[in-house]
């Protein structure tokens, strides 16, 4: 059965809703970012760009850095977005859009993240780099998924128990990036993190400008969290949603973070825009080694 107008939505011009993309427009290897503009500060380090166009905050453009052909797209914020970016992604590379069919042979797309974070140790200071291995997803996005084989139920479980977490908030879910990316982007330069992703900016990650937060011990009580070792290091907004959505379609994902802030300290980079720029161009060499 052919999927249906209403499920797979196409533009006149045959491109996909709100990406606004070909299936010719964009690589198998693909850097997301959150913010539009910074696709520019990405493809600025390209030999060529063969393709941009711009929908919403989705902005992508294709094009070659060190002879690799790379796809640079925006996500906006959120893992709201995420759900957009990734099933609009997949749907361009795993369904024929003539036939409205899922292909028989699927493509495996690897995708990395190159976004902004705020540190929650005061170990990980700003203007570093820290990659993500596990995410701990407070949204809600996965659970709306089949998706119990992809997540880390026992990590859940104790940090529920940990948190004392409040029963009308979402059940966090762990996933966690594919090795072998973190293997490949990972360095002495890179801390290994554990990524809380968020449904917000202020109440959601602990800040207070006129609203009182329900559990304002949160993000401290995320700090002392540990689990085999492992403790949770930054907070952000797209991880989790880009770890779980990426093992169910079947693609392969990390997640690179710039960290501006420290929120034990209460500091901000004097430079963020500085050490996002390194991310990127750490990022692109480590992708064309
Ligand atoms: C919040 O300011 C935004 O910055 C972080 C968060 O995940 C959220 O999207 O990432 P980006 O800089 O990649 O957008």
């Amino acid at each position: 059965m052919p999927i249906k107008a209403s499920e797979l939505i196409l533009n006149p011009d045959g491109s996909i809703y709100h990406l606004n993309l070909r299936p010719e427009h964009i690589s198998d290897t693909i850097i997301t970012v959150g913010d539009p503009d910074r696709v520019d500060s990405v493809t600025k380090h390209f030999d060529t760009i063969e393709f941009q166009t711009k929908k919403r905050e989705f902005h992508t453009q294709t094009g070659t850095y060190k002879n690799k052909r790379i796809t640079v797209i925006s996500t906006g914020i959120g893992t709201d977005n995420i759900d957009i970016v990734f099933n609009e992604l997949d749907a361009l590379v795993n369904i024929d859009f003539d036939k409205r069919e899922v292909k028989q042979d699927l493509t495996s797309l690897n995708i990395v993240r190159i976004g902004t974070s705020g540190s929650i140790q005061k170990e990980i200071p700003t203007d570093s780099f820290l990659i993500s291995e596990y995410a701990a997803g407070f949204d809600s996005l996965l659970h709306f998924y089949e998706s119990e084989h992809v997540q880390y139920p026992e990590i859940s479980e104790a940090l529920i128990q940990h948190l004392d977490w409040f029963k009308h908030k979402s059940r966090p879910y762990i996933v966690s990036c594919d090795q072998a990316l973190y293997n490949k982007l990972s360095s002495s330069q890179t801390a290994q993190g554990f990524t809380a992703t968020n449904v917000g900016f202020y109440g959601p990650q602990g800040r207070v400008l006129r609203l009182p937060v329900q559990d304002p011990k949160l993000n401290d009580k995320l700090a002392s969290f540990n689990y085999q070792g492992k403790a949770i290091t930054n907070l952000e907004m797209e991880t989790a949603g880009i770890y779980g959505l990426a093992k169910l379609l079947g693609h392969k994902a990390l997640s690179m973070n710039a960290i501006i802030a420290n929120r034990v300290s209460g500091t901000f980079s004097e430079d963020p825009k500085a050490i996002v720029d390194d991310l990127i161009l750490y990022t692109l060499n480590k992708l064309t080694d």
